[in-house]
């Protein structure tokens, strides 16, 4: 089964569920496990993906106006980009590129895709062929680099890499990019590590490109750390991404290993290679081509849910805090019923009704606190500072307790108002 096939199944699923619970998103998380793992994903990171799905689904709640089922989607969405690696935005700019990769990576056509796509986009380009052990390698570089109207250079017959890069970027020097393709093995072994190295030496390339196949799924994590602690990479291509359902592996891989995706190949044309876009990419898999607005929409909310003033209002409830939102209720005068007609959760009785009467006791009480005291309640739960503070108030110990009892429940309410976004407007509207 291919990634993409899996995902949007399981997607679908969860789009389909009518409540979205812990359970909904277990299923939704075994779906999707499955296809990553039978993408070639990397078990353990496709178990953490899930766990942090999981926990930020389950301890989150939805902005208002936002549908459950789009806010866990987005929840997903940024996972899986988190999962494959972020986007590339190549430079125009003058810059040599080294192409390596072990055989048929695709590191030939690529040169030719590469420097096509430069030229289209206003640079002159031009390739170098120093694969000098492939018999046709020469022929192949040439024949491409003149379908892709590119510069070539090459020595037919020569072993010599290194002479051959040196003599390349003398005679391609008025080309803005040029792109040096090199030999492949069967793996990286001493010899293709020697000449590269002089390959480079001589180059020194701006890119260092390691070109792999989507079909290797997650060995393409191994070989780019292999091929970086050889010789130094500063990216990779992968190709064959049109015909692999290994995609996803090959490029969480790469992303775990710490390497860029630069380009991504798709297809056999020179005009088929773009530079890597995880957000394209995700949202092809999961089937849903306006995934951006979508996310888009679901991302505004939830920045406008986190810049809200009302927010921060209620996320700082300390004893001072405390102390000014019971003298609010105060002065609305008969509270009982206040709550209620908000719609907020039940505030315990007593708070509500005997809030006024609490009042001037709790003003001694929170007087006789330290400043530290007042900012973080937890501190106070103490015997020692329960006792200091009730003997500096004049107040019984038992008082003392009763207030920070009320300052939990207070606590809760509010915990209860912050995750309710209409609750919270109109909690706010009326502390003021
Ligand atoms: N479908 C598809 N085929 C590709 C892509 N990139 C390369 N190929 C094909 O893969 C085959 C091998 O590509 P080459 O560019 O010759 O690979 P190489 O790494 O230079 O191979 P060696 O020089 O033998 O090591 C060719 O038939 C290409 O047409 C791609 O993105 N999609
Ligand atoms: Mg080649």
């Amino acid at each position: 089964m291919d990634l993409g096939e899996g995902l949007r199944q399981a997607l679908a699923k969860l789009q389909k569920a009518s409540i979205i619970d812990a359970k909904t998103i277990k299923e939704f998380n075994k779906d999707l496990q499955k296809s990553l793992l039978s993408a070639d994903v990397e078990v353990s990171l496709v178990f953490e993906l899930t766990k942090r799905i999981e926990d930020k689904a389950l301890k989150s709640k939805p902005p208002a106006g936002v549908a459950p089922r789009d806010y866990i989607t987005n929840i997903v969405y940024e996972e899986l980009i988190a999962l494959v690696g972020k986007s590339y935005e190549p430079k125009f700019g003058k810059k040599r590129i080294l192409l390596m990769g072990l055989y048929g990576s695709g590191k030939t056509t690529t040169a030719a895709k590469l420097a096509k796509y430069y030229q289209d986009r206003g640079l002159s380009a031009g390739v170098i062929c120093c694969d000098v052990s492939r018999p046709a390698a020469y022929e192949q570089l040439e024949t491409l680099a003149k379908q892709a109207n590119v510069s070539f250079f090459g020595k037919k017959g020569s072993k010599e890499a290194a002479s051959i890069v040196k003599e390349g970027m003398d005679a391609l020097k008025d080309k803005q990019i040029i792109i040096c393709d090199t030999s492949g093995r069967s793996g990286l072994d001493a010899a293709l590590i020697d000449e590269l190295k002089k390959v480079a030496a001589v180059f020194k390339p701006d890119d260092s490109i390691l070109v792999i196949n989507a079909d290797i799924g997650q060995v393409a994590g191994r070989q780019a750390t292999e091929f970086n602690k050889a010789v130094r990479i500063s990216g990779v291509v992968v190709t064959k991404m049109d015909g692999s359902g290994k995609g996803g592996g090959a490029l969480s891989a790469t992303n775990a290993a710490k390497a860029q995706v630069m380009f991504v190949g798709v297809g056999e044309k020179l005009s088929n290679i773009e530079p890597y876009n995880s957000e394209k990419f995700i949202g092809g898999l999961l089937g849903i081509p306006d995934i951006g607005g979508l996310v888009a929409n679901v991302q505004n909310a939830i920045k406008e849910a986190q810049i809200n003033p009302e927010d921060m209002e209620i996320e700082r409830l300390n004893f001072n805090t405390f102390y000014s939102q019971l003298k609010a209720m105060g002065k609305m005068g008969p509270l009982k019923n206040v709550f209620g007609m908000m719609g907020a959760p039940d505030m315990p009785k007593d708070v509500i009704e005997k809030g006024e009467e609490k009042l001037e006791k709790y003003k001694s009480i929170i007087g006789s606190m330290t400043s530290e005291e007042r900012d973080d309640d937890k501190i106070v739960h103490n015997p020692s500072r329960i006792k200091r503070i009730a003997k500096g108030s004049g107040r019984t110990e038992k008082e003392v307790h009763e207030l920070l009892s009320d300052f939990n429940k207070m606590k809760k309410m509010f915990g209860m108002v912050k995750n309710d976004r209409g609750l919270r407007k109109r909690f706010s509207k009326f502390m003021q």
